[in-house]
């Protein structure tokens, strides 16, 4: 037992070790040599002791507690919307490209000076099982962009659209990562330059695993192959709360005069084509929490925007995660559950995870909870006695569930999009995306890919452009849209007003075509595709681009998930262009120049 080795220990380590042996964790020590065996081992043990425990709001005591609290809960059976009835919210509905969703741009991006970003990538994507970090995928394979990539140009172009004209301001940018995500992340931002970004931009905070329960006692669970060691497992997204707020970053930002934390997901190549306009209502409505929804299809995995009304009058608009939706409408007068409506999709608008916080009442928020988020349990009990787990559990929280803790005074909103330009997240893997029920989304590589080229072809269009119809195609057992592979850097077309700035005349794009616009000031007018163009230009460069293209093009040739003579990431998305001619120019050097096909 733990006996005289209590004595190699630091007087915090032995602070902690009272703790932990009055809250019913003398188990970790049971058995243990006497001091001289295995010092090293108990020293790390200690150590790990002390970081679950300086990571977690309240320490190791807190998590036990709760632990107790929300696993008697869950062996009760107890709901926990208990009290509260679902209703259908309303929030506000934007329609791409029309006048109010041009206002909201355009305050948008005038308010994105006082913005910071946060993304949470610290999952490893278990759904998608792709070797490696989410992130480090490309979002699509014509220019091969990462999500990364992306991202950051995106948040350098809306820094550069929202400058006062000095060029002072940049956007602060975190990156929440884990054990599993850090150093790949690390090492794909150091390898590239940061994408252009500057280093001292970007934050790292990485988030700690939490200790996992052997029992309904919330005794902690030593590792099955390592006596000296705690089990972990990752504590969910909602840990982005505490990592801003333990990290002191917030108030740096709110003294630096910032207003807005913009938080988002690892894999959406669509969702900055909705950033403009939604910080645009975030900042007109005064929203204290703005959640971006989609029009969400019943069963689909994404939670649903939800107003709960408890009997005692409380209200709040909020998430109600996926797996708890249908039984809870089944609970409170919806017998059918989880279904659509007449319009084919669920009344519930669906949560894509983009939450948009206005900085200083997020900070009072954070002071008062210290960064928890309510939290919740799910053991896999071995039998209806629900006294044993057949494998541990741990607690977990999500980030949506911020609001949960706010005053009735917050202003709480959301803003639904169009699925089209808002959200297309790489999720699933082709085996599983091919059995998704027919008419829902794949969520996979295949369908993040497409959504992209399906969304640039539906913009151009609406700025003018004769865009051939899409072919219905199948990849991996599903069947997509593929339209025109149309892509362009966020610095060329950041709001629906810069790309109409930027075509003019009479232009068309056939359905074997490709167009990749790589510059800043390149102007389309009057060009016909009809093949493959590439137009690279540095920023100084201005190009005018016209004529006729015609070439053979980019093919797509479809190739199947289990091929392993091709590349993990082309694999997943079941195709890959086979490059058999393109025009392609380039525009080095300042000055302005003019491309006829
Ligand atoms: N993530 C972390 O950073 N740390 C973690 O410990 C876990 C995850 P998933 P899921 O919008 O599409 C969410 O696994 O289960 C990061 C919402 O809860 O993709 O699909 C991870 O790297 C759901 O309401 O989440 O569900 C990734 O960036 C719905 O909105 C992000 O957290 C859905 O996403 C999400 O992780 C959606």
């Amino acid at each position: 037992s733990l006996g005289d080795n209590f004595n190699l220990l630091s007087p915090k380590q032995q602070e902690l070790v009272k703790i932990l042996l009055n809250n019913g964790q003398d188990h970790l020590f049971r058995d243990w040599p006497a001091p001289g065996v295995d010092d090293d081992e108990k020293k790390a043990f200690f150590d790990q002791l002390v970081l679950l425990d300086s990571s977690y709001p309240g320490g190791l005591e807190s998590y036990i507690n709760n632990a107790k609290r929300l696993l008697a809960d869950s062996k009760a059976g107890t709901n926990p919307f208990d009290g509260f009835t679902p209703s259908v919210p309303t929030g506000e509905t934007l329609t791409f490209g029309d006048e109010n969703f041009i206002k909201f741009e355009e305050a948008g991006v005038r308010e994105a000076r006082r913005a910071a970003f946060v993304l949470v990538a610290g999952g490893l994507g278990e759904r998608l099982g792709y070797n490696g970090i989410k992130v480090a995928l490309p979002a699509e394979t014509t220019t091969g962009t990462r999500f990364l990539q992306h991202y950051i140009e995106s948040i350098l172009a809306l820094q550069e659209a929202s400058s006062d004209g000095e060029g002072k301001t940049q956007i602060p940018f975190v990156i929440m990562t884990s054990d599993d995500t850090h150093g790949r992340t690390l090492e794909l931002l150091e390898s590239n330059s940061y994408f252009g970004m500057q280093p001292t931009q970007v934050t790292l905070l990485k988030q700690e695993k939490v200790a996992c329960l052997d029992d309904n006692d919330a005794r902690l669970a030593l590792d099955p192959k390592n006596r000296y060691r705690i089990q972990t497992k990752p504590h969910g997204h909602g840990d982005v709360h505490s990592l801003l707020h333990s990290s002191g970053i917030l108030k740096v930002w709110y003294n630096a005069g910032l207003k807005w934390v913009l938080f988002f997901q690892d894999t959406n190549g669509l969702l900055f084509k909705a950033i403009p306009s939604a910080l645009g209502v975030s900042s007109t409505k005064q929203y204290h929490v703005n959640s971006l929804a989609v029009p969400r299809k019943a069963k689909e995995a994404i939670g649903g925007i939800t107003r709960l009304t408890h009997s005692d009058g409380r209200s709040m608009v909020i998430n109600v995660e996926y797996n708890q939706l249908d039984p809870l409408l089944r609970a409170s007068g919806y017998p059918d559950g989880d279904v659509n409506s007449e319009t084919g999709y669920s009344p519930f608008p669906g949560n894509i995870n983009q939450l948009i916080l206005e900085l200083g009442p997020y900070i009072e928020e954070l002071t008062k909870t210290g960064g928890a988020i309510q939290e919740f349990v799910n053991p896999k009990y071995k039998d209806s006695s629900k006294t044993a787990f057949k494998s541990s559990t741990r607690l977990e929280c999500m980030m949506q569930d911020y609001p949960k803790t706010l005053p009735p005074s917050a202003r709480v909103g959301f803003t639904v999009m169009e699925t089209w330009f808002a959200y297309a997240p790489v999720k699933n893997n082709a085996e599983d995306a091919a059995k998704v029920p027919k008419g829902n989304p794949y969520h996979s590589a295949t369908s993040g890919e497409m959504a992209i080229y399906r969304a640039n072809s539906i913009i151009l269009k609406k700025a003018g452009f004769q865009v051939a119809d899409p072919v219905l195609q199948n990849f991996n057992g599903q069947e997509v849209e593929v339209w025109p592979r149309i892509t362009w850097k966020p610095k060329w077309g950041l709001t629906f007003s810069s790309i109409k700035s930027k075509v003019s005349g009479n232009c068309s794009i056939s359905h074997k075509s490709t167009l990749a616009i790589k510059g800043q000031k390149i102007f389309i007018e009057n060009l016909a595709v009809d093949g493959a163009v590439i137009i690279d230009a540095v920023d100084d460069a201005e190009v005018k681009v016209g004529g006729s293209v015609q070439n053979k093009g980019w093919t797509i040739e479809p190739i199947d998930y289990k091929d392993s003579s091709e590349p993990e990431v082309l694999r997943i998305r079941g195709f890959k262009f086979n490059k058999v001619e393109q025009v392609e120019e380039n525009y080095s050097k300042p000055g302005k120049f003019q491309f006829k096909g």
